[in-house]
């Protein structure tokens, strides 16, 4: 076996903080940028770390933000301008031939803006006349539902609250967000077997668990403040395993900048006991596996399932017909690591299950949320201390925007709370979603698209149709704080309104205002800018929105929506009516710290759902989906090999794709990644025994093929071979560069989520010469 190259410090420390302050220089926003990293996630006046949804830790006075979450300040708070200076020496041909990184590097949209077709520019319009726009364009549809109006999960409470308002005034449901391409499995699953779409547990849980099963997530990166807790509870005697199909260097050992002790002493903390390096998608074969043992061998909480379950036997008969040669194939886990796996389950009071992006983005992303669920409830692991179910959400308010109505799909009695409290009529038939939304652009059905933040066509599938799509649009508007690559496909009008960000104060005619999130345990917390906006000129989202009410509706709106975009106070008290769980909103949120926990019934065995139980699933994709799909292609390939006769280079692979250490989504910080080591973006990830196997070497150069699911052929490269400790037949790559590899019908079948984790591709090995010769 060949030796794979370890990044051997533990994660944080000082690489971290040197990581940290470098982003901060690179931004030219060291003060501003500083300034705010002092007042993230603070108790009193600071404001929720845009970095991610991990809840604050409460014990903490003095700086609770991390490399991930300075990065993103540092994004904010540059200094740098996109102004219309700044588009009068670039025209929008030449912004198109521009990367992600070189678009986030431009600056901070600082004035609105308009696309004036005769230069090919964006140049400076009044926000009055961009109001006026809008209004006029969405007037002059022939129904509202040819209006898309896309959310980034990035947006506060307030201002979300106000937008679907406003949406739904309108008339449509057709609300796609962020959502839809992350946690909607999440949410469509626990919202079906346990009542609620949302985490069961709180921090607290974390220090009582005994067991944490962290599945498809890389919290080194992504959740870096994820790592103090997983650390902590490591120390107290907890048993943590990553299932994961890459063994990710960052959850090795975590060094905690902010404990000058391990600091200057080069401590470090302990974290994973173990990876299970399974097959890409083979979560739910795996968990089927565990499940059929615990069963077999009666290790299962019976008095919970009797008292609180319905569908076990429904579950337990699917179990039994599942072979074990089937769970093997499907995961690649022998049957011996998986039955050791389950007596860990078996043996421990407490179990907590974590999961991110590698178990939703799949076909198969319903079932596996379903098997977690599934194992939780066989173990009575629901409502108990120190266990439970806790999706890591990924944008710092995804979870907020759902809870306040951004939604395609909502339910009977959010439509019927909102018609009684707005005395206003509210749509009926559900809206678009990404993908839906996507399909409808690019057959011309939609003429409008509103985005309230977010990069709708680079991070959803097919962005370069989308891109098209956009074109061809009667009118395109961005609110937003960072230029990037939606915005440079300009319909007949096209428009850019800027907006102040979450680090920016927020002073309005009503004076300071704060606004709340709601972060991935269900607390709901204020969030207060604390530097100066980059420009004068800038609004908030909620004066955007008000704007666009008031010309589209007139000022006799029977809704008050300038005193909602000025005071939020406002804004909470109608929330306080509309929304459960919001009761005496903004008397509550200023009582307590800084917020309060969102009651969540399951936390008390109280179960929200049709059958009035909790209820098991069983999965509806076979657990060996994800192999049958590479032998059909292999065997396909087989017979296109013969004509091309390269019998050394038979390669069928599940390609993924993650993020790297210097990314926000699509944003594109720099071309780092520390603990994989690697400082670019074009990249194919692979284990060196593979690439032995095949006789390829690393720094050789590939290119993917795909096979779309209607036949077409798509490609994504050349990339430059890398290696990686990542499980036989699986390569990964960056996200968003590979989107374009991706189709809009290859998602799950319910929460309709993209299969950004499984694609079955071929690789192709590209000599110097072809590479020249296509250059
Ligand atoms: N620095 C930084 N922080 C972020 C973000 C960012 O882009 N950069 N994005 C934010 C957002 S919106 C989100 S949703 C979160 C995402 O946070 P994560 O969920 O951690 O995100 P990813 O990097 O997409 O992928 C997670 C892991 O899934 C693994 N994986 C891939 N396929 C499979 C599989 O089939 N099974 C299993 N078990 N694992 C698999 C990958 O190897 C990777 O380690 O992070 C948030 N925080
Ligand atoms: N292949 C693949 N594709 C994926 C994923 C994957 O893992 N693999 N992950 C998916 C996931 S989990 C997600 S969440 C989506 C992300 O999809 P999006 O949320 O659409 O993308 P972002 O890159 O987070 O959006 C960045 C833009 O938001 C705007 N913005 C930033 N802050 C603010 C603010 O405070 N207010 C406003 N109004 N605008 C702001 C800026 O203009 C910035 O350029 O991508 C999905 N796509
Ligand atoms: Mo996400």
């Amino acid at each position: 076996m060949r030796k794979i190259p370890v990044y051997t410090p533990p994660a944080g420390g000082w690489s971290s903080l040197i990581a940290s302050a470098r982003k901060l220089m690179d931004y030219k926003a060291f003060l501003r940028g500083s300034l705010s990293v002092l007042s993230s996630n603070q108790p009193i006046g600071g404001f929720d770390c845009p970095g991610c949804a991990w809840p604050d830790h409460k014990s903490h006075k003095t700086i609770d933000v991390c490399e991930t979450g300075i990065k993103v300040i540092a994004s904010e708070t540059m200094s740098t301008r996109a102004d219309a200076k700044f588009f009068a020496r670039h025209t929008v041909k030449e912004l198109q031939g521009w990367s992600g990184y070189e678009l986030e590097h431009s600056g901070r949209l600082s004035e609105p803006l308009y696309y004036d077709a005769a230069q090919d520019r964006y140049v400076a319009i009044s926000w009055q006349d961009a109001y006026a726009r809008i209004a006029e364009q969405l007037k002059n549809l022939d129904s509202p539902d040819e209006a898309l109006f896309y959310t980034s999960g990035r947006v506060a409470n307030e201002p979300a609250f106000m937008y679907q308002l406003l949406v739904r005034c309108f008339g449509t449901n057709n609300l796609p967000d962020c959502s839809n391409m992350c946690h909607e499995p999440t949410s469509v699953m626990l919202g079906k077997q346990l009542g609620v779409g949302k985490a069961t547990v709180v921090l607290e849980d974390f220090e009582q668990a005994k067991l944490i099963l962290m599945f498809g997530q890389n919290p080194a990166t992504n959740h870096p403040r994820m790592l103090e807790m997983l650390a902590h509870a490591h120390k107290q005697g907890c048993e943590i395993l990553s299932i994961n199909p890459m063994r990710e260097q960052g959850l090795k050992a975590f060094r905690n900048p902010q404990k000058l002790t391990q600091m200057v002493a080069g401590m470090s903390d302990d974290m994973v006991d173990n990876v299970i390096q399974i097959q890409i998608g083979g979560d739910a074969a795996l968990l089927t596996g565990m499940a059929k043992w615990l069963i077999e061998n009666d290790k299962i909480n019976t008095d919970f399932i009797e008292t609180h379950t319905s569908g076990f036997e429904a579950l337990k008969h699917w179990l039994r017909e599942q072979s074990w040669a089937d769970i093997v194939l499907g995961c690649g886990i022998s049957q011996q690591e998986i039955v050791n796996i389950a007596g860990l389950v078996a043996d421990s009071p407490a179990t907590i299950c974590t999961w991110g992006m590698g178990i939703t983005q799949h076909v198969q992303g319903d079932d596996n949320v379903a098997m977690i669920t599934n194992l939780l409830l066989l173990m009575g692991m629901i409502g108990i201390e120190g266990g439970g179910a806790s999706p890591i959400r990924g944008h710092s308010n995804v979870q907020g925007d759902r809870t306040m109505g951004i939604h395609e799909r909502p339910s009977q009695s959010l439509l019927d709370s909102m018609q009684k409290v707005f005395n206003h009529p509210m749509p009926q038939e559900n809206g678009l979603d990404v993908i839906s939304g996507a399909k409808a652009l690019i057959q011309g059905k939609i003429k409008v698209f509103v985005s309230m933040g977010g990069n709708y066509a680079v991070a959803a599938p097919d962005s370069n149709a989308i891109q098209q799509a956009l074109t061809k649009n009667q009118l395109n508007v961005f609110i937003a704080t960072k230029l990037n690559e939606t915005m440079l496909y300009p319909g007949v009008d096209n428009l850019i309104l800027p907006c102040v960000s979450r680090t920016e104060r927020l002073i309005t005619t009503k004076g300071e205002q704060f606004a709340t999130i709601e972060d991935s345990m269900c607390n709901i917390v204020t969030t207060q800018g604390r530097v100066k906006p980059i420009s004068k000129t800038l609004k908030s989202e909620a004066q955007i929105v008000t704007g666009i009410a008031t010309q589209l509706f007139g000022t006799e709106s029977s809704i008050p929506w300038q005193a909602m975009g000025e005071d939020f106070d406002v804004t909470r008290d109608y929330i306080a009516q509309a929304i459960a769980g919001f009761e005496d909103f903004n008397q509550r949120i200023r009582a307590a710290d800084r917020g309060f926990h969102l009651y969540h019934p399951a936390r008390h065995r109280e179960w929200d759902t049709e059958s009035g139980k909790a209820q098991f699933e069983v999965p509806k994709y076979p657990i060996t989906y994800v192999a049958t799909q590479m032998a059909d292609r292999t065997s396909t390939f087989d017979d296109d090999n013969a004509k091309n006769s390269q019998p050394d280079e038979q390669a069928v692979w599940q390609l993924t794709s993650v993020r790297s250490h210097d990314q926000f989504n699509t944003m594109i910080f720099g071309f780092q990644d520390r603990y994989r080591q690697t400082d670019r973006r074009d990249v194919l990830f692979m284990h060196p025994d593979e690439m032995s196997r095949l006789g390829w070497q690393k720094g050789d150069t590939v290119r993917v093929l795909r096979q779309d699911s209607k036949g077409q052929q798509r490609t994504l490269g050349p990339l430059i071979l890398t290696e990686m400790d990542i499980a036989a037949n699986a390569v990964a790559t960056y996200y968003p560069e590979c989107n374009d590899l991706i189709d809009l019908d290859t998602h799950a079948p319910d929460s309709r989520i993209p299969s950004y984790k499984s694609l079955t591709v071929i690789l192709e090995r590209v000599s110097a010469d072809d590479l020249v010769a296509s250059a």
